[in-house]
C-alpha cells in the first residue's frame, strides 16, 4: 500500500526510521506513486557529503568515524551508501555493515543502502529524491559513500557537497582516479591508511599534483587520516563544516 502525499508529509516530520525506510523503498522500487512523494516537501538545507573512491580505501570505517564525532555534536545523521548490485559486492555491502555497526541501532543515526541495478538514469532520479526525502525528516547531515569506480560517481557527486575523495598509499590508486574524472569534482582529499610507510610520500606527491592542476579559482583540502584509529577525523570535520 503506497503512502498519500499527506501520510509521507507527517512522517517525514516525524521523522521516524521504519517509516523512512519503507518510504525509500517505494521510491526504489520505482513504485507507482512514489515519484510524488517528494513534491510537497520543505527542501530543507540539508549538507549533504558524498564520500567516494576506491574499494577498500576505508570510506565506509571513515565515515563511522565521522558519524561517531556528529554524534559527539549531538547531532542526526543519515548515511545512504549507494551499491551497485553485483554478486561481487556483496562482500563489500556486509563489510559495510560490520563497519557501520556501532551505529545500526543509535537513535540519531539512520544507515540505508541503495542498490543501482546498473541503471544510470532510474539511479540518479531515485538518489536525488531520497536525498531530498531525508533532508525534509530532521537530519542535520547527509552522507552518501558510493564507490568511485565510474561516471555514476560523478554524477552522485553533483548531489553532494562538499565531495570527498578517499585515497590510500597504494600504487595504482590514484592513476584510477586521475582518469575517472573524480578527481576534478572532489572538494576535499584525503589520504586514508596514514599508518602506512607511504603514506607521507603519497599525500607529498598529491599535493604537488593538485597544485600543478587547480586553478586559483578552486581551493582544495588534502586530510590525512587513519579511520580506524579515528586519527585527523576531527580534522577533516573542520574543513567539512567550511563548506557550510
Ligand atoms: N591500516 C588501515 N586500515 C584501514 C584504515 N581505514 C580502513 N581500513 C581497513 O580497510 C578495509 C576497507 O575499509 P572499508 O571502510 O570497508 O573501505 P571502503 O570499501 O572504502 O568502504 C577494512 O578492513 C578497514 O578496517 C586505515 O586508516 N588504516
Ligand atoms: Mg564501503
Amino acid at each position: 500500500m503506497l503512502y498519500s502525499i499527506q501520510e509521507i508529509k507527517e512522517g517525514v516530520k516525524k521523522g521516524d526510521f521504519l517509516f523512512l525506510s519503507k518510504t525509500i523503498s517505494h521510491i526504489e522500487n520505482q513504485e507507482e506513486g512514489a515519484a510524488a512523494y517528494t513534491s510537497e516537501l520543505p527542501m530543507d538545507k540539508v549538507p549533504v557529503l558524498g564520500f567516494t573512491g576506491p574499494p577498500g580505501a576505508g570510506k565506509s570505517t571513515l565515515i563511522a568515524s565521522l558519524v561517531g564525532a556528529l554524534v559527539n555534536e549531538q547531532k542526526k545523521v543519515a548515511v545512504l551508501s549507494v551499491d551497485p548490485s553485483s554478486v561481487i559486492h556483496e562482500g563489500a555491502l556486509l563489510g559495510d555493515r560490520i563497519r557501520m555497526r556501532e551505529w545500526y541501532l543509535h537513535p540519531s543515526v539512520f544507515i540505508r543502502s541503495l542498490a543501482t541495478r546498473g541503471h544510470l538514469g532510474g539511479l540518479i532520479q531515485n538518489i536525488d529524491q531520497v536525498v531530498l526525502l531525508l533532508q525534509s525528516a530532521g537530519f542535520d547531515y547527509i552522507i552518501l559513500e558510493t564507490v568511485g569506480v565510474g561516471q555514476s560517481e560523478v554524477q552522485v557527486a553533483k548531489i553532494a557537497y562538499p565531495t570527498v575523495l578517499v585515497l590510500v598509499p597504494e600504487a595504482g590508486d590514484e592513476i584510477q582516479m586521475m582518469k575517472s574524472g573524480l578527481f576534478e569534482v572532489a572538494n576535499i582529499y584525503v589520504v586514508n591508511k596514514c599508518d602506512r610507510p607511504e603514506a607521507q610520500k603519497f599525500a607529498n606527491h598529491l599535493k604537488q599534483t593538485l597544485a600543478d592542476r587547480s586553478s586559483a579559482a578552486k581551493k582544495t583540502y588534502i586530510v590525512q587520516t587513519t579511520a580506524n584509529t579515528k586519527e585527523g577525523i576531527l580534522e577533516l570535520l573542520d574543513v567539512i563544516k567550511q563548506f557550510g
